[in-house]
């Protein structure tokens, strides 16, 4: 699938380890703290494609296939897929080669996509950097195509952080010297095969600062599909300048500001509309982003703010700003897990309700957001323009200026009051006919322009053309 054609999609994260099992199990014990595999499968991800597609997603992200470390280590088993030795062969502990493409046959099935993460920058290693015994790696099988050992320590420096070792003295992360040419051959060629074998779609690409630059374009184009980088930073000209090198990357620049803008409601609301536009000049193309407020990484956003008013927002600013949205598994059961190993609690045990209100909620966002896409064609290309911001008032659009999307956000919780917002710099004039699409409210453009937004409980409103939204509220 081209970087064009994911710009619509939307996209359902999870660890393999921790979605569903085989034996579709809804009770198998799963101790996040001893970090060892709790038996999810690409067969259990399989069994549960409806719940998937029940929330409106069409496509979903998997950790890494590759085949990983065995051992039982100081810091756990390598569940996650993210200690690779053998590359050539398959993580068996997430079922076979049958299985992978079986998932990957399931998806396209129904009309949806696979993305799979990758690492090109490590191996990994039960033991300290020192200890490494190169000969367990397929291929790589010499300390010849490793950078020499040492651990990064200074993350202001672009070479340490290059060419030295993530993974500390439990579990080394053997640095590839992605600089040599055979190193580049054995990548290039190496994702053009997976991503032929198993008709993948996408790539998550994992630790990509972590690599030279001029590396990507030729991986990127290698893999022939919309691939979307992790830059793990905060600062958006660090990590705009990557869309440079390939299709995407994960925006952690608007994951920070707002994780901050509505984590409570004394959030900076102006530090995420001033970050909208920096990462709209930094970034070569904003459409492209994948953006997100949860991920393995990272503590759930229910750990700093169980107030569900608060997580319906950040879910809205995610379909409906610029990129592709992504949701981690267990964000739509409003897990709360803080720093990993926490965050990674098994989706089996919340039963997949399908009644959760997160589940709902993003199920109801995800048709808004295609019916925007549906309805004007430049929806997904024009950029998003933040135009309103009050000390806890966020508002956006985004579509073609005759009929723009418009989203208003707020910080205040459930227990916000009720109160009408009259919202003005809009571009809609007067008479026109608007329908708020998550309460089906009609309202009409007012004499002088402004539109009285009903506002409540901390809730968030999305309004567009009242002639659009007939297939999700009736005619108007
Ligand atoms: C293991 C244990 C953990 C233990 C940890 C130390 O070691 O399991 O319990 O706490 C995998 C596993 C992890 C495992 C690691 C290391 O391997 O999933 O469980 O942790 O063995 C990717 C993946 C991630 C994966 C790896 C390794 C890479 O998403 O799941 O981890 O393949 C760095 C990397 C980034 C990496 C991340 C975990 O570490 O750059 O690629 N993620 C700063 C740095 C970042 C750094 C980040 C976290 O800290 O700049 O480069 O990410 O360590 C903002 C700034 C940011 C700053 C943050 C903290 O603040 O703008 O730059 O990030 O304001
Ligand atoms: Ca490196």
């Amino acid at each position: 699938l081209t970087p064009a054609e994911w710009r619509s999609q939307s996209i359902y994260f999870m660890l393999t380890d921790r979605f569903g099992r085989s034996d579709n199990s809804t009770t198998a014990a799963c101790n996040v703290s001893d970090r060892t595999y709790c038996g999810g499968s690409w067969q259990g991800i399989i069994n549960h494609l409806d719940y998937i597609q029940g929330m409106g997603f069409t496509a979903i992200w998997i950790t890494p296939v590759t085949e990983q470390l065995p051992q039982d280590t100081g810091n756990g088993e390598a569940y996650h897929g993210y200690w690779q030795q053998n590359i050539y062969e398959i993580d068996s502990n997430l079922g076979t080669a049958a299985d992978l493409l079986a998932l990957s046959k399931a998806l396209h099935a129904r009309g949806m996509y696979l993305m799979v993460d990758v690492v090109a920058n490590h191996m990994g290693y039960a033991g300290s950097g020192n200890s490494v015994d190169y000969s367990v790696f397929n291929p790589f099988s010499s300390s010849s195509y490793f950078h020499s050992y040492c651990l990064i320590s200074n993350y202001d420096d672009q070479s340490n952080v290059e060419d030295c070792w993530l993974g500390d003295t439990i579990v080394s992360l053997p640095d590839v010297d992605t600089t040599q040419t055979a190193v580049q051959t054995i990548w290039y060629d190496w994702i053009a095969d997976l991503v032929s074998n198993y008709s993948i779609d996408g790539l998550r690409i994992d630790t990509v600062k972590h690599v030279q630059k001029s590396f990507w374009p030729g991986y990127n184009d290698a893999a022939g599909v919309y691939c979307v980088g992790e830059i793990f930073d905060g600062d958006p000209a660090y990590t705009c300048d990557y869309q440079n090198y390939m299709d995407g990357v994960l925006n952690y620049p608007i994951y920070y500001q707002l994780l901050y803008a509505f984590q409570s409601s004394s959030g900076s609301i102006s530090d995420l509309y001033n970050m909208i536009n920096s990462v709209k000049s930094d970034c070569a193309d904003s459409t492209l982003l994948g953006n997100f407020i949860e991920n393995h990484d990272n503590p759930r956003f229910a750990s700093y703010t169980s107030d569900y008013s608060q997580a319906k927002n950040v879910i809205s600013f995610l379909f409906l700003s610029d990129g592709i949205p992504i949701i981690y598994s267990g964000q739509e059961q409003h897990y709360s897990g803080g720093a990993d190993p926490a965050n990674r609690e098994a989706t089996w045990l919340s039963g997949y309700s399908t009644t959760a209100e997160l589940y709902k909620y993003i199920g109801t966002t995800n048709k808004i957001r295609k019916l925007a896409v549906s309805a004007d064609s430049s929806y997904i290309t024009t950029k998003n323009v933040p135009f309103y911001q009050d000390s806890h008032t966020l508002a956006m659009k985004k579509g073609s200026s005759a009929s723009p999307v418009i989203t208003v956000l707020s910080n205040y919780g459930s227990s916000g009051s009720s109160y009408t917002l009259s919202l003005s710099g809009s571009g809609y004039s007067s008479g026109t006919k608007l329908m708020e699409m998550y309460t089906c409210t009609s309202v009409t453009v007012d004499s002088s322009g402004n539109i009285a937004v009903p506002m409540t409980s901390g809730l968030p409103r999305v309004l567009m053309l009242a002639s659009s939204a007939s297939s999700m509220c009736g005619s108007s």
